[in-house]
Protein backbone atom coordinates (compact mmCIF):
# COMPACT_ATOMS: atom_id res chain seq x y z
CA UNK A 1 0.00 0.00 0.00
CA UNK A 2 1.15 3.33 -1.32
CA UNK A 3 1.34 5.99 1.62
CA UNK A 4 0.27 9.39 -1.21
CA UNK A 5 1.69 11.49 2.02
CA UNK A 6 5.87 10.26 1.04
CA UNK A 7 5.15 11.70 -2.56
CA UNK A 8 4.74 15.06 -0.92
CA UNK A 9 7.61 15.01 1.21
CA UNK A 10 9.56 13.58 -1.59
CA UNK A 11 8.97 16.44 -4.00
CA UNK A 12 9.24 18.98 -1.37
CA UNK A 13 12.91 17.16 -0.77
CA UNK A 14 13.66 17.34 -4.88
CA UNK A 15 12.08 20.09 -5.73
CA UNK A 16 14.16 22.22 -3.34
CA UNK A 17 17.12 21.01 -4.86
CA UNK A 18 15.39 21.57 -8.86
CA UNK A 19 18.72 22.79 -10.34
CA UNK A 20 20.68 19.67 -9.35
CA UNK A 21 20.52 16.02 -8.22
CA UNK A 22 20.24 14.92 -4.37
CA UNK A 23 21.74 11.37 -3.62
CA UNK A 24 19.95 8.23 -2.07
CA UNK A 25 21.64 8.73 1.11
CA UNK A 26 20.41 12.36 1.22
CA UNK A 27 16.76 11.53 0.68
CA UNK A 28 16.86 8.76 3.19
CA UNK A 29 18.11 10.60 5.50
CA UNK A 30 15.85 13.77 4.81
CA UNK A 31 12.57 11.78 5.08
CA UNK A 32 13.45 8.92 7.70
CA UNK A 33 12.18 6.54 5.47
CA UNK A 34 14.65 3.00 3.51
CA UNK A 35 15.83 3.53 -0.09
CA UNK A 36 13.55 1.03 -1.39
CA UNK A 37 10.44 2.57 -0.01
CA UNK A 38 11.41 5.44 -1.46
CA UNK A 39 12.42 3.92 -5.00
CA UNK A 40 8.87 2.46 -5.08
CA UNK A 41 7.30 5.25 -4.97
CA UNK A 42 9.63 7.43 -7.29
CA UNK A 43 7.78 4.25 -9.61
CA UNK A 44 4.49 5.49 -9.06
CA UNK A 45 5.31 8.70 -9.52
CA UNK A 46 6.90 8.43 -13.02
CA UNK A 47 3.57 6.31 -13.64
CA UNK A 48 1.62 9.59 -12.68
CA UNK A 49 3.53 11.24 -14.87
CA UNK A 50 6.41 13.18 -12.75
CA UNK A 51 9.58 13.25 -14.51
CA UNK A 52 12.16 12.21 -12.10
CA UNK A 53 15.81 11.19 -13.78
CA UNK A 54 17.95 8.88 -11.60
CA UNK A 55 21.92 8.70 -12.11
CA UNK A 56 24.04 6.44 -9.54
CA UNK A 57 26.57 8.76 -9.13
CA UNK A 58 25.12 11.86 -8.83
CA UNK A 59 21.23 10.93 -7.35
CA UNK A 60 17.53 11.54 -8.25
CA UNK A 61 16.66 15.25 -10.02
CA UNK A 62 13.17 16.32 -10.91
CA UNK A 63 12.60 17.40 -14.38
CA UNK A 64 8.94 17.85 -14.55
CA UNK A 65 5.69 17.70 -13.27
CA UNK A 66 2.59 16.68 -14.64
CA UNK A 67 -0.67 19.09 -16.13
CA UNK A 68 -2.59 17.58 -13.16
CA UNK A 69 -3.32 19.22 -9.54
CA UNK A 70 -2.30 16.19 -7.89
CA UNK A 71 -2.64 16.83 -3.83
CA UNK A 72 1.23 16.41 -3.15
CA UNK A 73 2.39 18.85 -5.96
CA UNK A 74 -0.76 21.75 -4.68
CA UNK A 75 0.23 21.16 -1.12
CA UNK A 76 4.40 21.69 -2.01
CA UNK A 77 5.57 24.73 -0.78
CA UNK A 78 2.14 25.67 1.11
CA UNK A 79 2.19 23.55 4.23
CA UNK A 80 1.99 26.39 6.59
CA UNK A 81 -1.17 27.90 4.21
CA UNK A 82 -4.27 27.98 6.18
CA UNK A 83 -6.10 27.64 2.79
CA UNK A 84 -4.28 24.04 2.02
CA UNK A 85 -4.31 22.00 5.46
CA UNK A 86 -5.94 18.86 3.22
CA UNK A 87 -6.17 18.76 -0.60
CA UNK A 88 -8.66 15.76 -2.12
CA UNK A 89 -8.03 15.43 -5.60
CA UNK A 90 -10.97 14.02 -8.27
CA UNK A 91 -10.84 13.49 -11.93
CA UNK A 92 -14.10 13.78 -12.04
CA UNK A 93 -16.62 14.77 -9.77
CA UNK A 94 -20.74 16.22 -9.41
CA UNK A 95 -19.33 19.59 -7.95
CA UNK A 96 -16.16 20.26 -5.90
CA UNK A 97 -18.67 22.61 -3.67
CA UNK A 98 -20.74 19.55 -2.80
CA UNK A 99 -17.52 17.17 -1.68
CA UNK A 100 -16.43 20.25 0.29
CA UNK A 101 -19.57 20.52 2.15
CA UNK A 102 -19.58 16.82 2.93
CA UNK A 103 -16.15 17.15 4.29
CA UNK A 104 -17.24 20.00 6.28
CA UNK A 105 -20.03 19.00 7.57
CA UNK A 106 -17.84 16.09 9.63
CA UNK A 107 -14.55 18.22 10.43
CA UNK A 108 -13.89 21.59 12.39
CA UNK A 109 -10.84 22.42 10.09
CA UNK A 110 -9.97 25.36 7.31
CA UNK A 111 -8.47 25.13 4.92
CA UNK A 112 -9.82 21.57 3.44
CA UNK A 113 -9.02 22.13 -0.78
CA UNK A 114 -11.42 19.92 -3.39
CA UNK A 115 -9.82 19.94 -6.97
CA UNK A 116 -11.62 17.82 -9.58
CA UNK A 117 -9.88 17.71 -13.18
CA UNK A 118 -13.67 17.63 -14.54
CA UNK A 119 -17.27 18.45 -12.92
CA UNK A 120 -20.01 16.93 -14.45
CA UNK A 121 -22.83 19.67 -12.19
CA UNK A 122 -20.75 22.56 -11.75
CA UNK A 123 -22.90 25.37 -10.63
CA UNK A 124 -23.26 29.13 -10.12
CA UNK A 125 -25.20 31.43 -8.82
CA UNK A 126 -29.07 30.91 -8.95
CA UNK A 127 -28.86 27.31 -10.11
CA UNK A 128 -26.96 28.67 -13.02
CA UNK A 129 -24.41 25.42 -14.69
CA UNK A 130 -21.08 26.43 -14.66
CA UNK A 131 -18.97 24.53 -18.04
CA UNK A 132 -16.32 23.02 -16.28
CA UNK A 133 -14.00 20.86 -18.99
CA UNK A 134 -11.57 18.08 -18.39
CA UNK A 135 -7.79 18.80 -17.61
CA UNK A 136 -7.97 22.30 -18.86
CA UNK A 137 -9.53 24.38 -15.81
CA UNK A 138 -9.44 25.05 -12.42
CA UNK A 139 -12.38 23.62 -10.21
CA UNK A 140 -11.77 23.99 -6.54
CA UNK A 141 -13.68 24.67 -3.73
CA UNK A 142 -11.70 25.63 -0.16
CA UNK A 143 -13.63 25.43 3.52
CA UNK A 144 -13.50 28.29 5.09
CA UNK A 145 -13.95 29.68 8.85
CA UNK A 146 -13.01 33.21 8.70
CA UNK A 147 -12.81 34.75 12.12
CA UNK A 148 -14.64 38.12 11.29
CA UNK A 149 -18.28 38.80 12.04
CA UNK A 150 -21.54 38.59 10.75
CA UNK A 151 -21.46 42.27 9.46
CA UNK A 152 -18.06 41.48 7.76
CA UNK A 153 -19.27 38.54 6.38
CA UNK A 154 -19.88 40.55 2.99
CA UNK A 155 -16.35 40.98 2.20
CA UNK A 156 -15.79 37.23 1.71
CA UNK A 157 -16.73 37.36 -2.39
CA UNK A 158 -15.03 40.88 -3.00
CA UNK A 159 -11.64 39.36 -1.07
CA UNK A 160 -12.11 36.24 -3.06
CA UNK A 161 -12.23 38.09 -6.28
CA UNK A 162 -9.04 40.27 -6.08
CA UNK A 163 -7.02 37.44 -4.35
CA UNK A 164 -8.02 35.20 -7.84
CA UNK A 165 -7.72 38.35 -9.92
CA UNK A 166 -4.52 39.31 -8.10
CA UNK A 167 -3.27 35.73 -8.78
CA UNK A 168 -4.16 36.04 -12.52
CA UNK A 169 -2.54 39.06 -13.04
CA UNK A 170 0.61 37.60 -11.00
CA UNK A 171 0.82 34.47 -12.55
CA UNK A 172 0.17 35.47 -16.31
CA UNK A 173 0.62 39.35 -16.36
CA UNK A 174 -2.99 39.78 -18.05
CA UNK A 175 -5.17 42.35 -16.42
CA UNK A 176 -7.86 40.46 -14.96
CA UNK A 177 -10.44 42.91 -13.36
CA UNK A 178 -13.38 42.11 -11.39
CA UNK A 179 -16.88 41.84 -12.55
CA UNK A 180 -19.36 42.81 -9.14
CA UNK A 181 -20.46 40.34 -7.64
CA UNK A 182 -18.33 37.40 -8.28
CA UNK A 183 -16.76 37.36 -11.78
CA UNK A 184 -13.05 38.05 -12.65
CA UNK A 185 -12.75 39.42 -16.53
CA UNK A 186 -10.42 39.43 -19.46
CA UNK A 187 -10.88 41.54 -22.97
CA UNK A 188 -14.73 42.12 -21.44
CA UNK A 189 -15.71 38.22 -20.79
CA UNK A 190 -15.61 35.86 -18.36
CA UNK A 191 -12.15 33.78 -17.31
CA UNK A 192 -13.32 33.06 -13.67
CA UNK A 193 -16.30 32.53 -11.59
CA UNK A 194 -16.44 32.68 -7.84
CA UNK A 195 -19.46 30.86 -5.36
CA UNK A 196 -19.57 31.19 -2.03
CA UNK A 197 -22.27 29.02 -0.05
CA UNK A 198 -22.72 28.44 3.87
CA UNK A 199 -23.52 25.57 6.18
CA UNK A 200 -23.62 24.35 9.31
CA UNK A 201 -21.38 20.84 10.29
CA UNK A 202 -22.61 18.27 12.72
CA UNK A 203 -20.84 20.04 15.77
CA UNK A 204 -23.32 23.08 14.97
CA UNK A 205 -20.19 24.95 13.97
CA UNK A 206 -20.91 27.40 10.80
CA UNK A 207 -18.48 27.10 7.61
CA UNK A 208 -18.28 28.54 4.31
CA UNK A 209 -17.62 26.91 0.71
CA UNK A 210 -15.53 29.19 -1.55
CA UNK A 211 -16.03 27.45 -5.26
CA UNK A 212 -13.26 29.02 -7.57
CA UNK A 213 -13.37 28.54 -11.12
CA UNK A 214 -11.21 29.40 -13.49
CA UNK A 215 -10.21 28.99 -17.58
CA UNK A 216 -6.86 28.14 -17.94
CA UNK A 217 -6.11 26.16 -20.90
CA UNK A 218 -9.38 26.29 -22.93
CA UNK A 219 -9.63 26.39 -26.71
CA UNK A 220 -12.92 28.18 -27.77
CA UNK A 221 -14.23 24.22 -28.77
CA UNK A 222 -14.13 23.52 -25.00
CA UNK A 223 -16.17 26.25 -24.30
CA UNK A 224 -20.29 24.87 -25.08
CA UNK A 225 -21.23 27.20 -28.37
CA UNK A 226 -23.60 29.47 -25.71
CA UNK A 227 -21.02 31.02 -24.14
CA UNK A 228 -18.56 31.12 -26.65
CA UNK A 229 -18.98 34.50 -27.24
CA UNK A 230 -18.90 35.84 -23.90
CA UNK A 231 -16.26 33.78 -22.39
CA UNK A 232 -12.27 33.31 -22.08
CA UNK A 233 -9.85 31.57 -21.47
CA UNK A 234 -5.71 32.54 -19.61
CA UNK A 235 -4.72 30.54 -22.83
CA UNK A 236 -6.45 32.32 -25.25
CA UNK A 237 -6.18 35.81 -23.70
CA UNK A 238 -2.41 35.03 -23.07
CA UNK A 239 -1.97 32.75 -26.69
CA UNK A 240 0.08 30.36 -24.86
CA UNK A 241 -0.79 27.81 -21.74
CA UNK A 242 -0.21 28.44 -18.38
CA UNK A 243 0.44 26.72 -15.27
CA UNK A 244 -2.59 25.56 -13.42
CA UNK A 245 -0.70 24.19 -10.64
CA UNK A 246 0.64 27.62 -10.67
CA UNK A 247 -2.39 28.82 -10.75
CA UNK A 248 -3.68 27.80 -7.96
CA UNK A 249 -0.97 27.81 -5.74
CA UNK A 250 -1.09 31.63 -5.96
CA UNK A 251 -4.88 31.69 -5.47
CA UNK A 252 -4.47 29.89 -2.25
CA UNK A 253 -1.64 32.39 -0.76
CA UNK A 254 -3.56 35.72 -2.20
CA UNK A 255 -6.62 33.93 -0.55
CA UNK A 256 -4.81 33.79 2.90
CA UNK A 257 -3.09 36.89 2.29
CA UNK A 258 -6.13 39.00 2.01
CA UNK A 259 -8.76 37.15 4.04
CA UNK A 260 -5.97 37.98 7.21
CA UNK A 261 -5.92 41.45 6.64
CA UNK A 262 -9.91 41.15 6.45
CA UNK A 263 -9.95 39.87 9.61
CA UNK A 264 -6.76 42.27 11.16
CA UNK A 265 -7.78 45.05 10.04
CA UNK A 266 -11.63 44.95 8.47
CA UNK A 267 -12.44 45.45 4.93
CA UNK A 268 -10.37 48.86 4.09
CA UNK A 269 -7.74 47.46 2.12
CA UNK A 270 -10.13 45.08 0.10
CA UNK A 271 -12.22 47.86 -0.97
CA UNK A 272 -9.59 50.03 -2.20
CA UNK A 273 -7.99 46.60 -4.22
CA UNK A 274 -11.30 45.89 -5.26
CA UNK A 275 -12.24 49.84 -6.80
CA UNK A 276 -8.18 49.24 -8.82
CA UNK A 277 -9.18 46.22 -10.30
CA UNK A 278 -13.12 47.02 -11.11
CA UNK A 279 -14.63 46.91 -14.79
CA UNK A 280 -17.06 48.85 -14.04
CA UNK A 281 -15.36 51.73 -11.62
CA UNK A 282 -16.82 54.98 -13.59
CA UNK A 283 -17.68 52.95 -16.25
CA UNK A 284 -21.94 53.19 -17.64
CA UNK A 285 -23.22 50.11 -16.45
CA UNK A 286 -26.78 48.43 -16.26
CA UNK A 287 -27.65 46.05 -13.75
CA UNK A 288 -30.57 43.43 -13.75
CA UNK A 289 -31.86 43.42 -10.92
CA UNK A 290 -35.68 41.58 -9.88
CA UNK A 291 -37.74 44.29 -10.63
CA UNK A 292 -35.92 45.32 -14.27
CA UNK A 293 -33.14 47.19 -14.90
CA UNK A 294 -31.00 49.95 -13.23
CA UNK A 295 -29.03 51.84 -15.29
CA UNK A 296 -25.90 54.62 -14.68
CA UNK A 297 -22.45 54.66 -13.99
CA UNK A 298 -20.29 52.43 -11.45
CA UNK A 299 -19.45 54.72 -7.93
CA UNK A 300 -17.52 51.72 -6.54
CA UNK A 301 -18.45 49.40 -3.51
CA UNK A 302 -20.93 50.25 -0.41
CA UNK A 303 -20.21 49.46 2.72
CA UNK A 304 -21.56 46.43 2.62
CA UNK A 305 -20.21 45.18 -0.10
CA UNK A 306 -23.63 46.35 -2.56
CA UNK A 307 -22.40 48.07 -5.76
CA UNK A 308 -23.18 51.86 -6.36
CA UNK A 309 -24.88 53.31 -9.64
CA UNK A 310 -24.81 57.05 -10.12
CA UNK A 311 -28.07 57.66 -12.02
CA UNK A 312 -28.52 60.17 -14.36
CA UNK A 313 -30.58 62.10 -12.10
CA UNK A 314 -27.39 62.38 -9.60
CA UNK A 315 -28.77 60.17 -6.95
CA UNK A 316 -26.64 56.75 -5.67
CA UNK A 317 -28.42 53.66 -5.31
CA UNK A 318 -26.78 50.47 -3.96
CA UNK A 319 -27.88 47.28 -5.13
CA UNK A 320 -27.13 44.07 -3.28
CA UNK A 321 -27.94 41.25 -5.77
CA UNK A 322 -28.14 41.62 -9.09
CA UNK A 323 -26.06 41.11 -12.41
CA UNK A 324 -23.79 43.95 -14.15
CA UNK A 325 -24.22 44.44 -17.83
CA UNK A 326 -21.28 46.50 -19.22
CA UNK A 327 -22.44 49.13 -22.05
C1 LIG B 1 -20.46 31.92 -11.11
O1 LIG B 1 -21.84 31.93 -11.10
O2 LIG B 1 -19.78 32.55 -11.85
C2 LIG B 1 -19.86 30.99 -10.08
C3 LIG B 1 -19.07 29.88 -10.70
C4 LIG B 1 -18.40 29.02 -9.67
C5 LIG B 1 -17.80 27.80 -10.27
C6 LIG B 1 -16.99 27.01 -9.26
S1 LIG B 1 -16.07 25.74 -10.01
C7 LIG B 1 -15.71 25.04 -8.47
C8 LIG B 1 -16.97 25.16 -7.64
N1 LIG B 1 -17.86 24.03 -7.84
C9 LIG B 1 -19.02 24.40 -8.39
O3 LIG B 1 -19.97 23.62 -8.67
N2 LIG B 1 -19.01 25.73 -8.61
C10 LIG B 1 -17.79 26.34 -8.14
P1 LIG B 1 -22.73 32.96 -11.94
O4 LIG B 1 -22.29 34.36 -11.67
O5 LIG B 1 -24.13 32.59 -11.62
O6 LIG B 1 -22.39 32.66 -13.44
C11 LIG B 1 -22.89 31.55 -14.12
C12 LIG B 1 -22.94 31.91 -15.60
O7 LIG B 1 -21.61 32.01 -16.12
C13 LIG B 1 -23.64 30.87 -16.45
O8 LIG B 1 -25.01 31.09 -16.50
C14 LIG B 1 -22.97 31.06 -17.82
O9 LIG B 1 -23.58 32.15 -18.52
C15 LIG B 1 -21.57 31.52 -17.46
N3 LIG B 1 -20.60 30.39 -17.50
C16 LIG B 1 -20.80 29.08 -17.21
N4 LIG B 1 -19.66 28.39 -17.30
C17 LIG B 1 -18.70 29.28 -17.64
C18 LIG B 1 -17.30 29.19 -17.87
N5 LIG B 1 -16.62 28.03 -17.76
N6 LIG B 1 -16.65 30.33 -18.21
C19 LIG B 1 -17.28 31.51 -18.34
N7 LIG B 1 -18.61 31.66 -18.13
C20 LIG B 1 -19.30 30.56 -17.78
Amino acid sequence: MIDKALDGKILSVIRKNFDGYISSDELVNALDVSISIISEHIKAMRNEGYDIEFLPSLGYRLISVPDKLYPAMVRCGLEKCRFASEVYYYQSTDSTNDVAERLAVNSDKEGIVVIAEKQERGRGRLGRKWMSSENVGIWMSIVIRPKIDYMNACWITPAASVAVATAIREVTGLSALIKWPNDVMIDGRKVSGILVETGKGNNQLPFMILGIGVNVNHKLNDFPAEIQDRSISLALAGERNFSRLDLVQEILKNLEKYFNILEEAGPDTIVSEWEKLSVTFGRRIKVQIPAGILEGFGNGIGENGEILIRKDDGRIEGVFSGDVIIE
